[in-house]
């Protein structure tokens, strides 16, 4: 009988601190040896002239989420892990939603059946707490932090999400109580109300003024407001998406204090700016990048990009939240054309995550090898739990692993992606850099953009405390 289910012969193995050729030796889906020369696999797969780097884990996706009566988010479960794969991730984290008014584990439940069954690479939830009830917060939520979901994220807009001051500084309490990790959404809900109200009046609907009734400034005082709470409770928090300098500045401010304030930063804010919100013609097409926070100015990138460079950013994810464009249940739904406050909110970008910040990070020379390994996922699996399962080349870590071409030239197109969506926002983006083959547990799930894996093979895993409490 074989010693190895698989050997990878012959790549540049790259983890977060190390960069080194050697033959990586794969059995029961974990590695188990990593040497000079591997004999005896029953199947071999030549990586010379590529890099092995720890599959790629995506903790910020959003699949199969209830968005609004008659919206469908474009991906479930399987379409969603499909274009993961095919784009270098052997993990994502995506969000159980609770409804307002129902329970939170009757949610999670809902969600898991789901995605059971479904999915090509491993999936782990983190919660969204939309109804902190005396129940959710102390019955609830202790119970589900013991069960393996040791992540939330909590809402500081949105009419069926914000939660008021009071809200946010309880969910932090039972965070702290409960070693739990809470992801914030930092955008104030009144001054975008308020915003948005004014530009209506002034018959600026179209979907560009989405970025204008939620600039910045509403982006920094929320982060400032977030940070704040969390020192007055002592409890470490994760910023997502975080879209410009403002927003960036207060964090470095709070590192720069000693606080435990973390940040994640995504693909639209270091290629996209409110110009692309703008469409052509007055047409709808802009609808196609609107996101919130929504994407800034050049000089934003410059700012995001020093952020990535100085360590203030801890993770890049891709928010992951696909709706399809030309289709009324998706962003141009019947409303949608009466004001940009009625289009959904979120684009695609599970599958270009990684070639995009490889191509810009790492080909045109901006970061490390292994600062790209660390953000894209190495501190995902430390900061949610999953380390060292996940999130490394090692012993007895599991074999997820991407074999990655540095050279190789691509153009982003649609019609090759594997996500739920009818477009990308990056259709016609040139890159540097491909994932050619995604190991998840020892299994090939995509080979040169086709999907060999199986449905079902990925497994709802639950997590560890973060390493940051
Ligand atoms: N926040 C997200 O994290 N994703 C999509 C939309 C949003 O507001
Ligand atoms: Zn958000
Ligand atoms: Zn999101």
């Amino acid at each position: 009988m074989a010693q190895f289910d698989l050997a990878i012969r012959g790549g540049t193995i790259v983890t977060a601190s190390d960069e080194f050729r050697a033959d990586i030796g794969i059995r029961d889906g974990r590695i188990v040896s990593i040497a000079d020369r591997i004999e005896g696999a029953a199947r071999e797969i030549d990586a010379t002239d590529l890099l092995a780097l720890p599959g790629g884990i995506d903790s910020h996706v959003h699949i199969s989420q209830p968005s609004g009566p008659d919206v469908v988010m474009a991906d479930d479960f399987a379409s969603a892990t499909r274009a993961a794969a095919a784009g270098g991730n052997t993990t994502i984290l995506p969000f159980a939603l609770q409804i307002k008014g129902s329970s939170l584990r009757a949610c999670v439940e809902a969600y898991k059946k789901l995605a059971d069954g479904e999915c090509y690479i491993d999936t782990s939830f983190h919660l969204i707490i939309s109804d902190p009830t005396a129940v959710v917060l102390g019955q609830e939520l202790p119970a589900l932090v013991k069960d393996g979901y040791t992540s939330f994220k909590v809402f500081m807009t949105y009419d069926d999400l914000v939660l008021s001051d009071k809200q946010l500084l309880e969910v932090f309490e039972v965070a702290r109580r409960e070693q739990a990790l809470v992801m914030v959404h930092c955008e104030g809900y009144d001054a975008i109300r308020h915003l948005t109200e004014k530009l209506e009046r002034e018959g600026h609907i179209a979907p560009y003024f989405h970025g204008t009734s939620r600039p910045q400034i509403v982006e920094r005082e929320a982060t400032h407001r977030a940070i704040s709470h969390a020192e007055i409770v002592g409890v470490p928090i994760m910023i997502v998406h975080v879209s410009g300098r403002e927003a960036m500045e207060q964090v470095r401010w709070a590192q720069q204090r000693g606080l435990p304030v973390h940040a994640e930063t995504c693909p639209q804010y270091i290629t996209l700016t409110a110009d692309d919100m703008k469409g052509l013609n007055m047409d709808m097409s802009g609808a196609k990048y609107v996101c919130s926070p929504p994407p800034r100015d050049k000089a934003s990138q410059d700012a995001i990009w020093d952020g990535i460079i100085g360590g203030v950013f801890h993770t890049f994810s891709s928010d992951h939240c696909p709706f399809r464009y030309d289709d009324p249940k998706g962003k141009l739904t019947p409303n949608s054309r009466t004001s940009f406050c009625w289009v959904l909110n979120g684009i695609p970008g599970v599958e270009t995550r990684l070639p995009i910040f490889f191509s810009e990070g790492v080909s045109k020379g901006r970061i490390s090898l292994q600062k790209f390994v660390e953000l894209t996922s190495t501190n995902h699996a430390r900061i949610y739990g999953l380390y060292p399962r996940k999130g490394s080349i090692g012993v007895d870590f599991d074999a997820d692993i991407v074999l990655w071409d540095p050279k190789l030239k691509k153009t982003i197109r649609q019609s090759d992606l594997h996500h739920g969506s009818d477009y990308t926002p990056w259709e016609g983006f040139e890159v540097t850099g491909w994932p050619v083959m995604t190991i998840a547990r020892g299994q090939v799930v995509a080979d040169n953009g086709k999907i060999v894996g199986t449905k079902g093979a990925g497994e709802v895993i639950s997590r560890g405390r973060s390493s940051l409490i």
